[in-house]
């Protein structure tokens, strides 16, 4: 079995602590950003960069899929998007040389930190069977190499092609259909470990897997629920949204284990009162809840809308399915239970309910916190009862936010990057390319890597993202890539998954969001789809890292003639240089995108419709709203272990290490940290700044053990403790996922503690 990987410099292992901060961005903010991107970039580029950020005529911000406003600031960016877009627009280069000084046996001792700085890849790089080092190959040779491995597969479903939320709409829909003319569904994504539980919740009871609201809506909500997000870290443009709905006069709740900085208070670094002053209070209500009680606190609050006569009995009656069996079953919600579960002292749940029947208009927002838990698909189901309860959804200033995380993450799902693509779509595809696509369910991330461990994956394929870094069981996912006869990466940067490889492998270079697409047809552009379901356009302007290198959309065509050979009907040369023959394909397969060449050039770009949220029409099975009836379960700790969350410091793009503080939360100079309570500390005898394993609790009894981590006695909620992925992703089994959508249960991991073993 392969070595554990060494996930980050014993020297970095040194964290240092001070007191949590209380308020989020400022003056700060500004110039660690500034910093980190001089550093990157130097200061010229950084200036000409920075501005084109979310601007209209510039590109879409490859940090989170926060949306941009009508009339964006001039600096339409945030901290830690200034940190993703200097990670991209580096000046550093990774070159031939590098790979020559360095054997991939080395490479694989190395951080994911030290990896990622080495700077932007610059060309094709083959790894051949039995080769000590990557060394230089042709485009053409490398896709020949592809073709060759495909080819040699006993069926189109030895094969996986994953993708990770970056890839514009254009590379998407390219990619996907190259997949499926090959005769397979197995299109695995980072979606899978992230918000497939609001998906599958989402459509089962509203119809639609995305959210329903927009940014005017969370300007004129009455209450925003917050709960399982970290939105000062993830999603700091967020902030200034909740700033204006705050003074627009509504009232904030976050449900957190954590207190997050970044929703007690907002000093928005866009105005000078936020660079200078203490901010704006955001939270009014915080509710420290337990990992896994939130199921509990939303059926809590549904008894007492019941109880209080708070339904809005004509939208349930017009709109909804399955109210009796719900009512019936929220009715006898047990008060023990919901205190064992949330932690919560019951008369702050009954302060919330009195907000609730106080407000018109209310928005639940999410993410993580939620969506990675064993019961997250039941979690969400009851948030979407909640909300249907007093007509939450489709009227203005209500409504139902997922908060995406990669940029483009629901534009793939949109463009067809799915393991189960519904018939309608199919059907579309067929037709619009005249072929009968696979309709066997293909692989999602999980099983994917249960199919390379078995030997039924020949050719892994990914078109960004860090497959053998983001996944759980870092041991189990590494052998299983091992296992694959080649493994290929189209990426930016280097990471983990390009020196755990298959049998062989390729790095594939490519261009991102900030670099200039030219083609032989000239300038090209993409688009990608917000948080919100709007469509934009977005430009990159900077000079590519190399000559000669090529779009992710290029690529895919590329790649998919060579495989499927010169008498293959989709006209893979038209899609690869000029990207609006792709985009007429698309209007026609994908509804909403009808004349999407025109739309795309608009302004801002253009709306994807919504049936719950314009019309309140639900696409269910019943053609209703449907309510649901979940269990009320919480996550089972046995005595003297926690349950530990993984989660990101502010430093950090998923496994993407920009640096090793964690400002917000008092961590500086190293990652190794694990966050507990002091009451239950004491209880376990851990002492502040010791350090200790953690070793992972799983039925099937293996050992699971992340060693050396410093105990920090930090304020989280009782029985659960904190820890960075993805140095932790060694301590969540493979196999424990969320029921129905098959997302690793990040958030929710049985842990005990043990002596250090050293780094
Ligand atoms: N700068 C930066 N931006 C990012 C990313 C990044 O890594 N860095 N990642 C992007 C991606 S892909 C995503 S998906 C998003 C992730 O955005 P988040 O979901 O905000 O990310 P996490 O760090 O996982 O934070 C989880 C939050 O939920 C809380 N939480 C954990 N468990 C529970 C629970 O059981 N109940 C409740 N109520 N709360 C809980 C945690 O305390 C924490 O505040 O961000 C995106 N944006
Ligand atoms: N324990 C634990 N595990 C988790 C999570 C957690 O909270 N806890 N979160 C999960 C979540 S929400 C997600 S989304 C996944 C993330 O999983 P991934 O999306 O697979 O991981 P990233 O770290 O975002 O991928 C970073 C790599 O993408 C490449 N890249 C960056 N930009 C581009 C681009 O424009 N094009 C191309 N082709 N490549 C590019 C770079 O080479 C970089 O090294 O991780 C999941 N894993
Ligand atoms: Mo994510």
């Amino acid at each position: 079995m392969a070595k554990q990987a060494p996930q980050s410099d014993p020297a970095q292992d040194a964290p240092e602590v001070s007191a949590p901060q209380h308020a989020a961005a400022g003056l700060p903010a500004v110039g660690h950003s500034l910093r980190m991107a001089a550093e990157q970039m130097g200061a010229r580029r950084t200036l000409a960069t920075l501005l084109k950020v979310n601007q209209q005529d510039g590109f879409d911000c490859p940090g989170c899929a926060w949306p941009e406003p009508d009339k964006p600031h001039t600096a339409e960016f945030c901290e830690n998007g200034a940190k993703a877009v200097a990670e991209e627009a580096t000046e550093r280069r990774v070159r031939a040389e590098f790979f020559a000084a360095h054997p991939v046996a080395d490479l694989a001792e190395r951080s994911g930190y030290w990896l990622g700085q080495q700077g932007r890849l610059t060309q094709p790089m083959l790894l051949d069977e039995g080769a000590t080092h990557y060394t230089p190959v042709s485009w053409d040779d490398a896709f020949a190499l592809v073709a060759e491995e495909l080819k040699a597969l006993d069926t189109p479903d030895g094969a996986a092609f994953y993708t990770s939320g970056r890839t514009s709409n254009e590379a998407a829909f390219a990619y996907q259909l190259f997949a499926r003319r090959l005769g397979t569904n197995n299109l695995p994504d980072c979606s899978n470990m992230c918000h497939e539980s609001s998906g599958s919740a989402l459509t089962e009871t509203l119809g639609v897997g995305k959210g329903s609201v927009s940014l005017k809506d969370l300007y004129q909500a009455d209450l925003i629920i917050v709960a399982g997000q970290n939105p000062g870290t993830n999603h700091p443009r967020m902030l200034s949204a909740l700033e204006r709905a705050k003074r627009a006069g509504a009232t904030i709740v976050s449900v957190n284990p954590l207190p997050e900085a970044g929703l007690e208070r907002f000093k928005n670094p866009q105005h000078a009162r936020g660079l200078v002053g203490h901010g704006t209070k955001l939270t009014d209500l915080f509710l420290q809840i337990r990992l896994g009680g939130d199921l509990a606190l939303f059926r809590a609050l549904n008894r007492i809308v019941l109880e209080q006569d708070g339904v809005d009995r004509d939208f349930v009656a017009e709109h909804c399915y399955g109210f009796e069996e719900f009512e019936a079953q929220a009715r006898r919600t047990d008060r023990a239970e919901v205190l064992a579960a949330t932690g919560l002292p019951w008369e702050q749940i009954e302060e919330l309910g009195r907000l609730v029947l106080k407000s018109e208009k209310i928005i639940v927002c999410w993410a993580m916190g939620l969506t990675q838990h064993k019961h997250a698909v039941p979690t969400i189901r009851e948030v979407v009862n909640f909300l249907l309860l007093r007509g939450n959804v489709g009227r203005p200033g209500a409504g139902v936010c997922p908060v995406r995380g990669h940029s483009n993450v629901q534009g793939d799902r949109t463009m067809g990057i799915f393991e189960r693509p519904g018939d309608a779509f199919l059907d579309a595809l067929g037709r619009e390319f005249g072929f009968e696509p696979p309709r066997e369910h293909g692989l999602d991330s999980v099983d994917t890597i249960r199919a390379m461990r078995d030997g039924r994956i020949g050719v892994f394929f990914a078109m960004g993202g860090n497959f053998v870094a983001a996944t759980p069981d870092t041991e189990v996912t590494e052998a299983a890539m091992r296992n694959c006869r080649l493994t290929v990466h189209v990426s930016t940067k280097l990471n983990r998954s390009h020196v755990v490889t298959g049998a062989r492998a390729l790095i594939l270079p490519t261009l991102g969001r900030t670099d200039r697409d030219v083609s032989a047809r000239g300038a090209q552009f993409v688009s990608v789809e917000d948080s919100m379901g709007q469509v934009h356009a977005s430009r990159g302007g900077l000079r590519p890292p190399a000559p000669g290198l090529l779009s992710e959309t290029a690529i895919v065509c590329r790649l998919a003639r060579t495989v499927l050979g010169p008498r293959d009907t989709v006209p893979w040369e038209d899609f690869a240089t000029d990207y609006d023959t792709l985009r007429d394909r698309i209007a026609r397969v994908v509804p909403g995108f009808e004349d999407f060449n025109e739309k795309v050039r608009r302004p801002g770009g253009f709306t994807l419709p919504h049936g719950p949220r314009d019309t309140r029409t639900f696409p269910t099975a019943t053609g209703k709203a449907n309510f649901s009836v979940n269990p009320l379960t919480a996550p089972e700790v046995p005595p003297g272990r926690l349950l530990l969350q993984t989660l990101r410091s502010h430093d950090q793009y998923n496994t993407t290490i920009y640096g090793l503080d964690d400002r917000y939360r008092g961590i500086k100079g190293g990652r190794r940290v694990v966050l507990v309570n002091p009451a239950d500390a004491e209880e376990l005898g851990l002492t502040d700044g010791g350090y200790v394993d953690l070793v992972g609790e799983w039925s099937d009894g293996v050992e699971r053990r992340a060693p050396h981590f410093r105990v920090v006695h930090y304020p989280v909620a009782r029985g659960g403790a904190a820890a960075y992925y993805p140095e932790t992703n060694v301590l969540v089994p493979l196999d424990s996922t969320a029921d129905i959508s098959n997302t690793p249960t990040s958030k929710a991991v049985v842990i005990r503690f043990a002596p250090d073993s050293g780094a």
